[in-house]
């Protein structure tokens, strides 16, 4: 069985829950972090030396990292759809992963920081930026790595739907609201995502 560490609210825990969906694996959550604790537990910490949710158990062992966690899955799990076996598809894949969380979540996350804390817009050029340069991409092709739902799609799922939250003028990016409308017809990313704040 698959043990799950990790929890509601957490857009990196939420990524994993709609892969597991996506893949009809069955799994325990153990809730870990945030107002549930646990991060410093040494039985955790053996687990993630980071003591950061998710992490995920099998019998294989225990896996930390959100992307590491998704390649994981999809390559013992998958079928073969969400991260092909070809290594240059999977590559194309990976690439975006990589920009989904190094160019879209992390300017994103710093955007909602500085605001929550009152210290202004200063992120807001380079999140309008890479949510541009999301919309071209999403012109060219209807899910982010070509055709079909693959992890890129899951890995920048909370920074689609984070983006539809922000507050205050958002240039308008048709092509990013089809997919967001899209999306939105999804079931794992209506349970795990659109619930995120
Ligand atoms: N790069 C890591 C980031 C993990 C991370 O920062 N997790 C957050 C939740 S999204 C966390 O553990 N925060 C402390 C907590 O939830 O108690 C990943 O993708 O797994």
């Amino acid at each position: 069985m698959i043990r799950v560490f990790g929890r509601s609210g957490s857009s990196n825990s939420a990524k994993v829950f709609w892969l597991l969906d996506e893949l009809g694996l069955a799994y325990d959550l153990v809730e870990t972090g945030g107002k549930h604790g646990g991060n410093d537990a040494p039985d955790f910490r053996a687990r993630n030396p980071f003591g950061k949710v998710p992490v995920v158990e099998d019998d294989a062992g225990s896996f930390w990292e959100s992307n590491a966690i998704l390649r994981y899955l999809a390559s013992r799990h998958g079928n073969g759809a969400i991260w092909p076996e070809a290594a240059a598809q999977r590559a194309q894949i990976d690439g975006w992963m990589d920009w989904a969380s190094l160019s879209l979540a992390a300017p994103l996350t710093r955007l909602r920081k500085s605001r929550a804390a009152g210290k202004g817009d200063g992120d807001l050029p380079a999140v309008v930026a890479a949510f541009t340069q999301l919309d071209a991409q999403l012109a060219r092709e209807p899910f982010i790595a070509g055709k079909a739902l693959t992890l890129a799609d899951i890995t920048a799922g909370p920074s689609v739907h984070r983006w539809f939250l922000l507050e205050g003028a958002r240039p308008p990016l048709p092509c990013l609201e089809a997919y967001h409308t899209m999306l939105l017809r999804n079931a794992g990313y209506q349970t795990h995502i659109r619930i995120l704040t």
